[in-house]
């Protein structure tokens, strides 16, 4: 069966208050997460070894293969969407007590914990993706990718929150200001709910 954009778990207008417009949700989400579903549907179509593969098999068999490229960059692409748009919420930003008490335990306070994701994403030239994961050691941490890579990928553990840094994600809110979308998206986007959830279930 074919790869399908998924519906927002929201409005495209219920970011709105929390710093990401109804025109970011229409593009990112109707244009560009739909053109690597588009692409990869293609790429799956003319090749036998992908066609009932699972879209993390994909991710995973066609990493650091050099003539798999385009397939892993929208495979990748098309697993990270799904991911994000689960990790922002109109109620977003308050952390829950389990989720809050391991970022202390692991990074000292709530701020290390924002500051380090900040300059992750701030750090990742070019496009990405900064991530929260929880690693194989059971601690969380910061971690950060180039274009459509991820942590299912690289296998630097399961990610709990992912945040966009291609420019596609923030120039109509915030221009050239990408330190101010990562704060802004970390104090009022991210759905820790979502974190605390996945965390649970790692
Ligand atoms: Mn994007």
């Amino acid at each position: 069966m074919a790869f399908e954009l998924p519906t927002l778990p929201y409005a495209k207008s219920a970011l709105g208050a929390k710093g990401m417009c109804e025109e970011t949700l229409d593009l990112h989400h109707g244009r560009h997460h739909q053109a690597y579903v588009t692409a990869l549907n293609g790429f799956v179509d003319g090749n036998d070894a992908l066609k009932g593969k699972s879209l993390e098999d994909i991710v995973k068999l066609s990493h650091n293969k050099p003539d798999m490229a385009p397939v892993f960059n929208n495979a990748g692409q098309h697993w990270n969407h799904i991911l994000f748009w689960q990790c922002m919420s109109p109620h977003g930003g308050g952390i829950p007590g389990a989720l809050e008490k391991k970022i202390k335990e692991d990074f000292g306070d709530v701020t290390k914990f924002k500051d380090a994701f900040k300059a992750g994403g701030v750090g990742q030239f070019g496009s990405g993706w900064v991530w929260l994961v929880v690693g194989s050691d059971g601690k969380l941490k910061v971690t950060r990718s180039p274009n459509g890579s991820n942590p299912l990928a690289t296998g630097e553990g399961k990610a709990l929150l992912g945040c966009d840094v291609w420019e596609h994600s923030y120039y109509l809110d915030f221009r050239n200001r990408r330190p101010d979308y990562l704060q802004n998206w970390v104090d009022k986007l991210a759905n820790y709910e979502f974190a605390e959830a996945q965390l649970k279930a790692a």
